[in-house]
């Protein structure tokens, strides 16, 4: 028996720790753990309810657009307002534009280098200068690398099964480079709408903040169509090259099995109808989502608050030296069941509930395509293909979504801040699920929860003993090397996980030290 610990596990947004134990080549049992705290919902406390649109985008920089939209959905239903139609679609625009750069982050700058060996540039022979530039980073790379100063964001890296072909590797190296413009492309076009990113302006209570005109519609479309073709002809073609080049990973990190969707991008004003459907698929069976069943259980984790607690209710008191914790993360739980979130769980329940046509059939192709089952959806691959299919259902929607706006007509709904109120606003970051509910009194917060996706995936055992999603799914996994665990790696980035958002104070000293705000 050998205990593996990865930390930080890189490439990855924020500071996650892993720890497996290994038994005859096999990971039997797992932890996750998010070792920072932040306290962003204390932060919250005592302010103008206006302001936790801006506060709890700082959350992240990666997903910051789906903190705004969850916190004026939740001030919305605080307030008791809904958006106009302009106001809605910009948001659905907004958040789009995010899930796009979200997406193509993760695969190409975060999860791609799993599989794609880098050091295949070496036998770059070709005049793109930008290749080129990447081969003399890399000769500089391993013509220092005892030097531990001199090594870059790509090396040392786990040793394994890489793809061998050279030219595959170095097509997908110029994609890698590609993709970073593509994400540039993404963040202009949220920044027509947002004016800055990270941490947009578009979105308020009540609407949102930008006049449609004709000319900014314009500038959205033509970066909207590249992103298009990017996802059409790049991104989902190389999800399918790993696929078939690794197909042994659609029965790797299989995880809970139950997945949950609050459902996103609201289709009419009731927000009724959303193009990513709200639902459960809890022991093989799918079913309609109710808030009601959300708790979150604290026994491993370092808050002394009560566990099991509604977040509408929910508290976050912090113990830094509580016995059996291991992680700042709750452990969220849906009708006391761990659930998977994110774009598989998002696709899988649009897709078995028959609310979306466009999902299903690309979902039904592409099993079509090689030649399986659903169930080979839980897994490290699935993860990914589910993730790039999303990205093409979300990027032809926007199409639409900018032609329906209406140039001249009003963004925002006037509103004024009740005295008391509570609200909840769920929504659907790239990660997956995320809610955040407030109490108003005296027109102040008095009390503001977050439960984030990384907290439903990368959070730790429950009151049951039963571990959180990523901690399930690695159970299993071959580790032929312990020095290199490189399957457990591929495993927890096919989650997408963001450790900022999910330990939503760091002690300038050291995380486990004295409570202080900074
Ligand atoms: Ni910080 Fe986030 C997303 C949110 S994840 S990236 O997507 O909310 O926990
Ligand atoms: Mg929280």
């Amino acid at each position: 028996m050998s205990r593996i610990v990865i930390d930080p596990i890189s490439r990855i947004e924020g500071h996650l720790k892993i720890e497996v134990e290994v038994k005859d080549g096999k990971v039997v049992d797992a932890w996750a753990a998010g070792e920072m705290f932040r306290g962003f919902e204390q932060i919250l406390k005592g302010r103008n309810p206006n302001d936790a649109q801006m506060i709890t985008q700082r959350i992240c920089g990666v997903c910051p657009a789906s903190h705004a939209q969850a916190a004026t959905l939740n001030l919305d239903d605080a307030y008791g307002i809904k958006p106009p139609h302009n106001g809605r679609v910009l948001r659905n625009v907004l958040l789009g534009a995010n899930y796009i750069q979200s997406h193509i982050l993760h695969f190409y700058h975060l999860a791609a280098l799993d599989f794609v060996d880098i050091t295949a540039i070496l036998q770059y022979k070709g005049k793109d200068k930008r290749l080129q530039k990447v081969k003399a980073w890399a000769e500089n790379e391993l013509a220092h690398k005892n030097n531990v100063a001199a090594v870059g964001p790509f090396l040392p890296r786990y040793e394994g099964d890489y793809i061998k072909d050279v030219d595959l590797n170095i097509a997908a190296i110029d994609h890698y480079l590609q993709a970073l413009d593509m994400r540039m492309k993404a963040h202009e076009l949220f920044t027509v709408w947002g004016g800055k990113m990270p941490h947009g302006m578009g979105v308020v209570p009540g609407g949102a903040t930008q006049q449609v005109t004709a000319d900014k519609v314009a500038t959205s479309i033509w970066r909207l169509k590249e992103l298009q073709e990017f996802i059409d002809s790049v991104y989902i073609p190389d999800v399918v090259a790993v696929a078939k080049a690794y197909p042994e990973h659609f029965s790797t990190g299989v995880g809970c099995k139950n997945l949950l969707s609050y459902g996103v991008f609201e289709e009419n004003s009731s927000g009724s109808k959303k193009l990513l459907a709200p639902g459960v698929f809890i022991d093989g069976k799918a079913d309609d989502f109710d808030a009601k069943h959300i708790n979150e259980h604290v026994e491993y984790s370092k808050f002394k608050s009560a566990s099991g607690l509604h977040p509408a209710d929910g508290a976050t008191k912090p113990d830094y030296h509580k016995e059996g914790a291991y992680t700042w993360l709750k452990a969220p739980r849906y009708k006391d069941k761990a659930m998977e979130v994110g774009p598989l769980a998002r696709m899988f329940v649009t897709h078995v509930l028959g609310k979306n046509p466009k999902v299903s059939k690309l979902v039904g192709d592409t099993l079509k395509a090689f030649n399986a089952k659903p169930d080979v959806l839980f897994s490290t691959l699935g993860r990914h293909a589910a993730r790039a299919l999303e990205a093409k259902v979300v990027a032809d929607r926007m199409q639409d979504w900018l032609k329906e706006l209406k140039p001249g007509k009003p963004v925002h709904t006037k509103f004024e801040i009740p005295r008391t109120g509570r609200g909840m606003g769920l929504t659907e970051a790239p990660r997956g699920a995320l809610g955040h509910w407030v109490t108003v009194k005296d027109q102040k917060i008095d009390n503001y929860q977050c439960v984030v996706p990384t907290t439903w995936n990368a959070g730790p055992r429950d009151k049951n003993g039963v571990q959180g999603p990523i901690e399930q799914s690695l159970i299993g996994t071959p580790v032929p090397d312990v020095k290199n665990p490189l399957h457990v790696a591929r495993i927890v980035r096919s989650f997408d996980p963001c450790i900022a958002c999910a330990v939503h104070i760091i002690d300038e000293k050291e995380n486990m030290g004295e409570y202080r705000i900074v």
